[in-house]
């Protein structure tokens, strides 16, 4: 179990994270408590906009590539790995002495057109696994705070395996677990997550991911945490108390928890008293983490409005779910942070 490796990590970063920056800040605040709070960076807004690079350099100590790192990317022709933004992403990083969480290695989406709706002969499609978790885990090897090795491998309303995309087409349901044995062997030191979403409280699909880790774990799967993507809505959210209670269960697996992609969606017509209440839902995970045996991460799924994802896939009608605006003014949600680090 990689439970001490995750407590060095914690450690590294209070290190790490000796700030220089007089001023208070969120990820002062948070190296301050040895929390590492993150966002979803990407390259795209960075090279448009230079206050973007800015903020997320000033506020946050961790960052994950919101799609640079995703296999349409790195392998979008078969057998060519082009590391290009991943390695400016890194690059970012290092220059400001921020961790990366690496994501995702294995997905039923953002596929390479090649793979997209595809099934390939079964040795075919382990072959490709290997070589894809191989090439990219070796080749950030050591730079890692943790690695999503499967994402959202679980159906989200029903028992079981989610049966889409070529790697359960191709190889059958135990595709699962022997992504997990590659990774490890491809880099034994790496620290390997399962992240998923609609189930950061208790819920029936937050039971079906724990039984199916433990029984993981009990056959030796290299499982050392659990990523809750927390992606919620004002009006559909789990209480702290349940949170408290899984992120628990896993920590009592042996397994570490991220808070991985956390946003509360508003809906776009949204008031003052919306903004209220989505600060108290961020209060509310910062706060839940802190206490938490082992939840040292904190990632939210960018930091302004001005790209967040929320729009384009709720087709316009929810909005508003981060911490800054459009015109990066920090929202009440910041000053809530900031109050659950102090
Ligand atoms: O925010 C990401 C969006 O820009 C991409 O188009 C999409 C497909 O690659 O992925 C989004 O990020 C997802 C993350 O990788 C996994 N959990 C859900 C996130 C939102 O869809």
């Amino acid at each position: 179990m990689k439970t001490a490796g995750a407590a060095g990590i914690v450690a590294g970063t209070a290190g790490l994270l000796g700030e220089t920056q007089a001023a208070e800040t969120l990820r002062s605040l948070a190296a301050k408590k040895g929390l590492l709070i993150g966002s979803a960076f990407s390259r795209g807004a960075l090279l448009k906009d230079p206050e973007y690079g800015k903020i997320i350099a000033r506020e946050f100590n961790c960052l994950v590539a919101e799609n640079e790192m995703k296999m349409d990317v790195v392998q979008r022709v078969r057998g060519e790995f082009d590391f290009t933004q991943a390695d400016a992403i890194m690059a970012f990083a290092a220059r400001h002495e921020m961790m990366v969480r690496a994501v995702p290695l294995v997905w039923h989406d953002a596929l390479p057109q090649w793979a997209k709706n595809k099934t390939f002969p079964r040795q075919e499609a382990l072959d490709i696994l290997r070589e894809h978790i191989f090439t990219v885990m070796r080749h950030f090897r050591g730079n890692v705070l943790a690695w999503d090795v499967l994402n959202e491998g679980l159906n989200d309303k029903a028992p079981g395996l989610r049966q889409q995309g070529p790697w359960f087409h191709s190889i059958g349901p135990e595709y699962a677990e022997k992504v997990y044995h590659m990774a490890h062997e491809a880099d034994p030191e790496a620290v390997l997550f399962y992240n998923d979403f609609d189930m950061d409280g208790m819920s029936e699909s937050a039971d079906r991911c724990y039984l199916w880790i433990k029984e993981l774990l009990a056959r030796g799967v290299p499982i050392h945490g659990i990523g809750l993507q927390y992606h919620v809505k004002i009006d559909n959210h789990p209480n702290p108390a349940d949170v408290t209670r899984n992120i628990r269960r896993f920590n009592d697996l042996g397994l570490i928890v991220h808070i991985t992609e956390l946003d509360v969606w508003l809906p776009a017509k949204a008031t003052a008293e919306h903004l209220r209440q989505q600060a108290a839902i961020y209060r509310g995970v910062i706060e839940t983490a802190l206490a938490a045996r082992n939840c040292p991460a904190v990632m939210l799924w960018g930091f302004s409005d001005r790209y967040s994802w929320v729009p384009g896939i709720s087709r316009g009608t929810y909005d508003h779910a981060l911490i800054y605006d459009r015109d990066y003014r920090p929202k009440p949600a910041y000053e809530a942070i900031a109050a659950a680090l102090r």
